[in-house]
């Protein structure tokens, strides 16, 4: 178990039932690492790099002997349009999506233990998924697609909702909240509370405030600086901040030299109560979080 670097104790803690009898232990403040496999073409900071199953396959075992906790895996950019990136990303028809996704997912499957997630949005792409080994899903539309709760309460598995506001094409455009933290915590709310109301247990339930996703950059540093107020919620939060534009906004810098910002974001949504980062630099935010979370315990230990 990671050593937690949040405070105040205790902590507290969720064991997320998987399928096939696998669990994953999560407490806020000491996060689980989800390393990012990107089966894209377009995707924000390392888009086209393992589009291929081979490089895929070798980056995500990469990624596992960091130090990954589990593995997300992506084969459609949700890179929201009407901002930095301009009219976002292309939607992909579910037959590529899963053309995509599955050559990796299997190969994976039999080789790794860790936890593998599934990052979609498409409930057909998710029911594929979960026949081929999948642990879980990440939804960054938090049930958009109608068919998707159906699809995860039968496969009883955890989901991942994220909040976001508008279609991705244009988020970025006419953001508009008066206090974003307590906003985006009751929106999650009311999408949990969806989620049961169709089948989905709390304990299956992860919350994510969805840095960039119909945010601007002061937004995104005000959910990382007040997580803790998403805390109260009593579900275990994922935050995904990783080489994303927000950090930009402070240190410029292109996607893939956006580590020192990731980092800083890391430590910050550790403190606030993150049960799990979602990353692209495993080993690094291990690292770094291995050595905040000694200098949290020396602390705590000498007071
Ligand atoms: N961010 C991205 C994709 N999926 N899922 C969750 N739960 N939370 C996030 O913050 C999140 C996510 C965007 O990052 P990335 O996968 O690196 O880029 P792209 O969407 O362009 O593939």
């Amino acid at each position: 178990m990671p050593t937690t670097i949040a405070e105040p104790r205790p902590l507290t803690a969720w064991t997320l039932e998987l399928r096939a009898g696998r669990r994953l232990e999560l407490v806020a403040g000491a996060p689980r690492l989800a390393g990012i496999v990107n089966l894209t073409p377009d995707s924000f900071s390392d888009g086209g790099r393992y589009l291929e199953p081979e490089p895929a396959v070798e980056h995500a075992l990469r990624l596992v002997e960091e130090g990954a906790d589990l593995l997300d895996l992506g084969a459609e950019s949700t890179r929201p349009g009407g901002g930095v990136y301009g009219a976002g990303a292309r939607p992909v028809p579910a037959g590529e999506e899963i053309a995509r996704l599955l050559p990796v997912l299997e190969r994976l499957r039999s080789k790794v233990a860790v936890p593998i997630s599934v990052d979609t949005r498409k409930a057909e792409v998710a029911r594929v998924a979960l026949e081929a080994g999948a642990d879980l899903i990440n939804d960054v539309s938090a049930l958009g697609d109608p068919a998707m709760a159906g699809v995860v309460a039968g496969a009883a598995c955890p989901l991942v909702l994220m909040h976001s506001r508008g279609e991705l094409a244009s988020m970025q455009s006419g953001i508009a909240f008066a206090d974003v933290v307590r906003e985006v915590r009751d929106e999650l709310a009311a999408l949990r509370a969806r989620a049961e109301a169709a089948g989905i247990g709390r304990a299956r339930i992860v919350l994510d405030p969805g840095l960039g996703f119909g945010k601007t950059a002061a937004q995104n540093l005000e959910l990382i600086a007040r997580l803790d107020e998403l805390a109260s919620l009593g579900s275990p939060l994922l935050v995904g901040a990783s080489r994303k534009s927000f950090i930009a906004h402070v240190t410029d810098a292109p996607p893939a030299d956006r580590l020192e910002g990731s980092l800083a974001a890391a430590l910050w949504a550790a403190r606030g109560g993150a049960a799990l980062l979602r990353v692209h630099d495993v080993q690094a935010t291990r690292r770094f979080l291995a050595v905040s979370g000694a200098i949290a315990a020396a602390g705590a230990s000498a007071g």
